[in-house]
């Protein structure tokens, strides 16, 4: 039999994508680098098919409506499902600080978005799940935000951790480096139960932790330039916006004018695996005493925690993930 050509080549090869590329969800705390990773999947072509929220950068509600003026903003309809309002064990904490009282740092909005389609996050993930069981077609998922709608799940229904593919998770550090506690990183801090639960569950995992984001950083000034000539559309705009928001707190924090991969780091690394150039196989436990440690991803690459490893990101090919934020910038 002969190779396809033409046009029957190239049907064959989407085909091809589209069987090996698992459904995805997004789990999102609705903060601007959320809005900024959500951005980066629509333009780099895998889109998530359902979208969760949890408390976190904001209240659950500010959460979603972000999660759904983006979606507008890019002309996108996605189900949008809000989730969990608190954390499994302890209070609520936000980081408005970083994120500004609306979570998106105060940027223009779209009118018109739609209603989130439902408010049982779990509710939803777990449906999902046992049908991804029944078809042993599994779906992935990244969580970029406290991981309580994913524990939740695990909780009440530990079997349907054999529905997730590959979980991405920003969060968490590898040195012990945080970022709201001198060891503890936010995602991770907000809710360290949830994140017990799901590091324990026999997942396969990829952990972008704190310190890799914050290593790989583009200044300021390269960015402005990928804008000329190209900021009259909305959703150029609305990037722009974000982005500029994003480098002032940076700045205001000292470190200078440039725009840190946080989120949008793991959603790189989603579109496409290969941007990880570097990763420690680990496990990992979270420390939940309270006290200085609390909220602190203990990282063993010896084995004596026993359990199944993560592969923990510590290197990117930043010129890649560059490229593909800059994509969700300015879409061709
Ligand atoms: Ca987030």
């Amino acid at each position: 039999m002969t190779a396809a050509t033409g046009y029957l080549a190239a049907e064959t090869a989407l085909e091809t994508t589209v069987r090996m590329t698992n459904r995805l969800i997004l789990d999102t705390d609705g903060g601007v680098d959320d809005a900024q990773a959500l951005m980066m999947l629509v333009a780099g072509g895998r889109a998530p098919d359902v979208i969760t929220t949890t408390f976190g950068n904001v209240g659950v509600e500010q959460a979603t409506r972000n999660i759904l003026d983006t979606l507008r903003v890019l002309g996108r309809d996605i189900p949008v499902h809000q989730g969990a309002r608190d954390p499994l064990v302890q209070p609520i904490i936000d980081a408005a600080a970083i994120h500004g009282a609306d979570g998106l740092g105060g940027v223009a909005r779209p009118t018109g978005s739609a209603p989130p389609a439902g408010h049982d996050a779990a509710g939803k993930l777990r449906s999902l799940l046992r049908e991804a069981m029944a078809t042993s077609e599994r779906i992935d998922i990244l969580a970029i935000g406290p991981l309580t709608n994913i524990a939740l799940v695990l909780r009440s229904e530990p079997t349907c951790a054999a529905g997730i593919g590959r979980l991405t998770i920003m969060g968490g550090t590898v040195n012990g480096r945080g970022n709201v506690t001198p060891a503890a990183e936010f995602n991770i801090y907000a809710d360290p139960e949830a994140a017990a639960v799901v590091f324990s569950a026999g997942l396969e995992i990829m952990l972008v932790p704190w310190e890799t984001c914050a290593t790989h950083y583009i200044d300021g000034a390269s960015l402005d330039k990928v804008f000329v000539g190209h900021d009259a559309t909305p959703s150029a705009r609305f990037a722009r916006a974000l982005l500029d928001h994003a480098r002032r707190v940076t700045m205001s924090f000292g470190h200078g004018d440039i725009f840190r991969f946080v989120d949008p780091l793991a959603a790189a690394a989603v579109l496409d695996p290969a941007v990880v150039t570097d990763s420690l196989q680990a496990a990992v436990s979270v420390a939940l005493a309270p006290g200085l440690t609390r909220g602190m991803t203990v990282v063993d690459p010896s084995g004596r925690l026993g359990g199944k490893t993560v592969s923990i990101v510590t290197k990117a090919n930043l010129a890649r993930v560059t490229e593909l934020f800059r994509r969700s910038l300015v879409p061709a």
